[in-house]
Formats: C-alpha cells, structure tokens, sequence
C-alpha cells in the first residue's frame, strides 16, 4: 500500500503468518520523559522479542506511516520535542503534508490492524474524562478501538479518567473487556479500580482462543481489550495518585489546558510530582504488557 511502509522483518513475519505485537509511539513522545522514553521503548521492543515474537512500533514518518521502526527512527521520534501526537484523523493531514507524528492507541491500532498485525501492547487506554459532561472531553480511542479488529492487552484504562464512564462507552460501543487474570478492572497506575469485569482469561492459550472466537462469530472488526494489572506491590500507592491526580486536574483548570493536551500534560506531572515513581509503575506495566501480547501472539500463532 502506497503510504505504509512496513518494516521488512515485520513484512517477513506477517507473510509468514508468524507472531507480531504493535506497539504505541504516543507513549514515546508524549506519555514519557526523556532519556527513559528511549530506553522504554527499546525495553518493550525487547520484551516482546524475548517471547519469540517481531516488534512493530508504529509512527508517521516524513509523511508515510510506519508499521515497525529500526533503531535510528525510534531514537529520532523519542528525542524530538516537537513532533505531533496524532489520532485517527489526524494520519491525513499529517501524511498529507509530508510530517512526523505518533501515533496514539487508536491510530496506533488502525494502522496496525491495515497492515495485518492483530496483537497490541500499550500501558493504558484513552477514555472519557471526568467532568467530560461539561468539556464532552472522550479519548478517540474508543471509537477506534469500536471498528478495528486488534486486540490490545493495556493495564486498563488511565486512572486520571472517569472510568465507570468508560467502562459504559466502551459496553455501548460493543468493545469485549476482558481481565487477564483477573475480575477487577485496572486503572494503569492502580491495580484495580473498583469494578468489576464480567470475563476472565488465565493464559495466552485462552485470550488466543477468545480472538479466535470473536473472528469466526463476525466481530473482527472490532477490539477486544485484554485488561493486565500490575500486580499490588508495583502500583502507585493510591493515597499518593489521588492526592497528585487532584493537583493535576486543578492545575488544568487554572492553565486552560484543553483538548489531546490534557493525557500529556497530566502524565508529565505525575513523573514530577511522584518523583518517578509513577514512571516506575508506567515502565513496569507497558513491558508486562508488550511480554502478554507477545505470548498471545506466539499462542495465536501456533494454533493455526
Ligand atoms: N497510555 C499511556 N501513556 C500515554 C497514552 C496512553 O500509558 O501516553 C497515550 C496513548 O497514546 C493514548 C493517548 O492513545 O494517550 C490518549 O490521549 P487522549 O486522552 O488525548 O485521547
Ligand atoms: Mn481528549
């Protein structure tokens, strides 16, 4: 396809039907500080790649998109400080002027699933924000996660969110959540939100077979959500996250911060204000993530 270059190890992998895990470039450019977003990002190419599985880390490129970065490209998109965090509609215009840009789980997923990958791993999805009955603030990701057929194991959602209210967009919109291990709903930072989930995986084998299931019933064309929690004593302690998590939304407030803004500019001051350790139990929970993809992929990949 003429505006997707796909990495020729991940092209050879896809061809032949071995594993391959997408990876999220957003989390690089704009969820994590420099140097660590760097060395993260190779950490969780490696992880993957310690499963037996190709890593594709997914970006737009002088106006092409890239399905699986070599090392030159990834270590450019980390260290520029001006490159665009782009969603779905944003791929056109930013191809279109022949830009650089990462791409977030929504677009991430897209180009993805266009390419072939069908497994994903990020840290936590976007979702609907809390006072969004006011600034109907709602992360696109939920509506590209609504019509593309990957399937992302993430640690939940983001815990600065309204996830009782995610939790109910992502049931209208016709999104499987599924625990991984678990019938607790985590909440990126925080192992377990409060809700409950209905299903439940124990192992690649079975989140394989759910995929499997979803494809043959007629609902490939839509994601299924494999919800992975840090385990308790990796978390952020909670009495800490909600304290900086209320500092933060003020702060929002008083700044006018608005619009794909807002997921960065509250991360960065989670790294600050926790004195890392917040980036701590992001860089814990995206490298456990990429290793369960990567072993769902693997699972998948041997059932055929
Ligand atoms: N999860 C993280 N770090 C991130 C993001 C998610 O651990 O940086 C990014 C993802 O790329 C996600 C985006 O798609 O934040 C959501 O942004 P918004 O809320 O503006 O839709
Ligand atoms: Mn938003």
């Amino acid at each position: 396809m003429n505006r997707l270059d796909i990495h020729p190890e991940v092209a050879r992998a896809l061809a032949d039907r071995r594993p391959v895990v997408a990876l999220e470039s957003t989390i690089v450019t704009h969820g994590l500080p420099r140097p660590d977003n760097l060395a993260t990002a190779r950490r969780v190419e490696a992880a993957v790649r310690a499963q037996g599985a190709v890593p594709a880390t997914v970006a737009v490129v002088d106006g092409r998109a890239r399905i699986g970065l070599d090392d030159a490209t990834l270590a450019r998109i980390a260290a520029s400080d001006t490159i665009a965090k782009a969603g779905l509609r944003d791929l056109a215009p930013v191809a279109a002027a022949g830009g650089s840009a990462s791409t977030t789980v929504g677009a991430t997923a897209h180009l993805a699933r266009l390419a072939g990958v069908r497994f994903f791993a990020t840290g936590g999805l976007g979702g609907v924000h809390r006072e969004a009955r006011e600034t109907w603030d709602e992360s696109a990701d939920l509506d590209a996660l609504s019509r593309c057929g990957i399937a992302v194991v993430c640690s939940g959602v983001k815990s600065i969110l309204d996830v009782a209210a995610t939790l109910e967009r992502l049931e209208s919109l016709n999104v499987a959540v599924i625990g991984y291990g678990t019938d607790r709903f985590p909440g990126f930072y925080l192992t377990d939100t409060g809700h409950a989930l209905e299903w439940r995986v124990d192992s690649p084998a079975e989140a394989a077979a759910l995929v499997r299931a979803r494809d043959e019933l007629g609902l490939a064309d839509r994601a299924v959500v494999f919800a992975n929690p840090l385990p308790a004593a990796d978390q952020l302690d909670p009495a800490l996250h909600d304290r900086v998590l209320a500092a933060g939304l003020a702060a929002c407030a008083a700044e006018g911060v608005r619009g794909k803004e807002v997921t960065p500019f509250l991360l960065d001051r989670f790294h600050r204000e926790t004195e890392g350790l917040s980036l701590a139990a992001n860089i814990t929970l995206i490298t456990r993530n990429a290793t369960e993809a990567a072993r769902i992929a693997v699972a998948a990949a041997s059932a055929l």
